[in-house]
This record gives C-alpha cells, sequence and structure tokens, in this order.
C-alpha cells in the first residue's frame, strides 16, 4: 500500500505498525491510526520525554526515536507520503490537567529544495494564530534545526535559542519538538524551550503529550 489511508481503503481497521511504499519512494514502516474518517500515518508522538528531540538537520530529515513511544517519522518520508498533492494535518495535544486539544488543516509539505516548507492556504495559518503579519498571505514556512537556521528572524536561530526543529517562524508560535518537562520549571527562559502551541495553552506552558497525524489528499 502506498499509505495508511490506502490500507484502511483494503479494509484494515486494526492501528498499528506497518510498511507503506508512497509512488516513487523505497519502503519503510510507519505508525498507522486507523480512525472512523481514514488511515493517518503518525509523524509525530511526545508523551514521556524519552527521546532527545534536541537533534540536527540530517536527523529530523531521516527521522529518529522509538516508534512506539516517542519519535519523529522524518522530513522526507512526509514529504514523500504527501506528496506535491499535500493532505491534512491532524495536531493532538494534552496539558497536565487532562484536557486535550485537537486541530485539523490542510497543508503541503515541500521537498528538500524548500527546506521542506510547510505551505498553508491563506486563512489557515491566521486560524492557527500566525502573526497576522505573517499570516496576511498563504504562508511557505521552512523547516529549521539549530544547525540549519531558515526561521523568520534575522537576529535570532529560534532551534538555537529554543530546542528541537520546527517550522520556526519567529519563534513564538508553537514548537511541539521542544524540550520535554515532566514538571513546570520555575524561570521563564527555561519554561520558553519546551512544547508549546501558542493559542492554546500559552506561550510558557509546557504540554504534557503531542500526536501529529498526516493523510494524504
Ligand atoms: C509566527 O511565528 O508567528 C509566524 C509563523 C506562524 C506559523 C503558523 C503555523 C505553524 C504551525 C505548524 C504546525 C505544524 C503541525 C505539523
Amino acid at each position: 500500500p502506498r499509505d495508511c489511508q490506502e490500507l484502511f481503503r483494503e479494509g484494515e481497521r486494526q492501528s498499528g505498525l506497518f510498511q507503506i511504499q508512497p509512488q516513487g519512494s523505497p519502503p519503510f514502516l510507519v505508525t498507522c491510526q486507523m480512525a472512523s474518517d481514514g488511515g493517518w500515518t503518525v509523524i509525530q508522538r511526545r508523551l514521556d520525554g524519552s527521546v532527545d528531540f534536541n537533534q540536527p538537520w540530517e536527523a529530523y530529515k531521516a527521522g529518529f526515536g522509538d516508534p512506539r513511544g516517542e519519535f519523529w517519522l522524518g522530513l522526507e518520508k512526509m514529504h514523500r507520503i504527501a506528496g506535491d498533492r499535500g493532505g491534512r494535518l491532524a495536531v493532538q495535544l494534552r496539558d497536565w490537567e487532562g484536557n486535550t486539544e485537537s486541530l485539523r488543516f490542510p497543508a503541503r509539505l515541500g521537498g528538500e529544495d524548500t527546506s521542506y516548507s510547510l505551505q498553508l492556504a491563506a486563512p489557515v495559518a491566521t486560524e492557527l494564530g500566525a502573526n497576522a503579519s505573517a499570516a496576511s498571505s498563504s504562508l511557505s514556512l521552512p523547516f529549521s534545526t539549530w544547525d540549519q537556521d531558515h526561521d523568520l528572524r534575522g537576529d535570532l536561530n529560534c532551534a538555537k535559542s529554543l530546542s528541537g526543529g520546527w517550522w520556526f517562524g519567529t519563534c513564538s508560535h508553537s514548537n511541539l519538538n521542544g524540550q520535554y518537562f515532566h514538571a513546570m520549571p520555575r524561570q521563564r527562559q527555561q519554561r520558553k524551550k519546551g512544547i508549546f502551541w501558542r493559542t492554546w495553552r500559552g506561550r510558557y506552558y509546557p504540554l504534557r503529550a503531542t500526536t501529529v497525524l498526516l493523510q494524504p489528499e
């Protein structure tokens, strides 16, 4: 099968590890999450801080971590799955009081020649809470790591001053690959390095768990 969605269409209803082969790509293993609305590929998961997400570009490109625990699937595989058709992203967030938030939006992911730019249509970036200046038109946001700085800040390397690799704009929107904190650090300087989604629990709230899923168009 090309992806989790095709597995779902073939009748598979059990979530788990499967081998897929997107068009023009070698086969690889992914975690499929089967839901009532189809098959989704899990591209990111945080739940206990067992994996170090402060990794360089090559690691974010290839993927790292434990498919049964915390992991990052890898930008190249994500690009192969979404292809140039793009797809739907689902973001699931959990805080320390047991509240959850779930977001869904259409997106495309460019190849390495675009630094794996996340492409969002005009209204989506605004809905997600991007800064007005960045979101007035459609948004194409390259991926950044501490050793490959493509963020929108000229004076700062977001990945270095925060932690992990992400589609950083002005360092303040979100970072689901930040440092995992088991308890709220006292200092803001520490807290801002954490896992955050500003428009949900705010810039300085380190989240407990996240999952990001992808379904090709
Ligand atoms: C800013 O930093 O305010 C400008 C950039 C806003 C970015 C908005 C969207 C980023 C969301 C990334 C979600 C990716 C989920 C896989």
